[in-house]
């Protein structure tokens, strides 16, 4: 990991788990002060402004936005915390994606998906990313969510700016195992 990626997952942490570990609050819309955040994280990781701007631009996931006069930054998605990062609420597609381990099946398919640690499930458009994401939690597996089923149903979905759906649980009976992951 490059001492740019280091520091961005500990801005990560910060932004959307504990801002606490600088000493830093952020607002009802999860925005930090940027130079608070900057003379917090450069106590132990190095970062100036050039350096956050590189790592706002650059960042694969687009994980983070500047306010626009970059006084203020934000996680886009992700929070543990509760804040209201003004997500926009949309319809989704008849199908999303959502990439797990596979020693969390048999709770899964008892209990449908929790946004456990945070506010919400996290889903993606298509089987490659959710794929990512399960190997984050070892053997992969992904379940396709039947998302138009659940809107017409009342569920409400959300769409990060940085293009992750959320939404708050999927009951079990809108998911299915996807066959072809018995192959991976
Ligand atoms: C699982 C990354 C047992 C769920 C990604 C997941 C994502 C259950 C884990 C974002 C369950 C929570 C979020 C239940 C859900 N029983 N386990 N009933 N319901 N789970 O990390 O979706 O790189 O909080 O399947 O790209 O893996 O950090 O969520 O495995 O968008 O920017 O509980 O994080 O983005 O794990 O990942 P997580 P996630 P970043």
């Amino acid at each position: 990991m490059s001492k740019l990626q280091e520091t961005s997952k500990y801005i990560s942490l910060i932004l959307r788990h504990k801002p606490d570990v600088i000493g830093i609050t952020l607002d009802e819309h999860g925005w930090a002060n940027v130079d608070e955040l900057i003379a917090g994280v450069s106590r132990t990781h190095p970062l100036d402004m050039a350096m956050l701007e590189e790592i706002v631009r650059t960042d694969e996931k687009g994980r983070y936005s500047f306010n626009e006069d970059k006084t203020l930054i934000r996680a886009n998605q992700g929070h543990s915390i509760p804040v209201d990062v003004e997500l926009e609420k949309v319809t989704p597609p008849e199908i999303l994606y959502h990439g797990t381990g596979d020693r969390f099946a048999s709770s899964i398919e008892k209990e449908g998906l929790k946004p456990m640690s945070r506010l919400y499930v996290h889903l993606s458009a298509d089987l490659e990313t959710a794929l990512k994401v399960g190997k984050r939690h070892g053997k992969p597996i992904v379940y396709l969510v039947a998302s138009g089923k659940m809107q017409e149903d009342g569920y409400e979905f959300f769409r990060s700016v940085n293009g992750v759906w959320l939404t708050k649980e999927v009951p079990v009976k809108y998911l299915e195992k996807d066959a072809g992951m018995n192959q991976v």
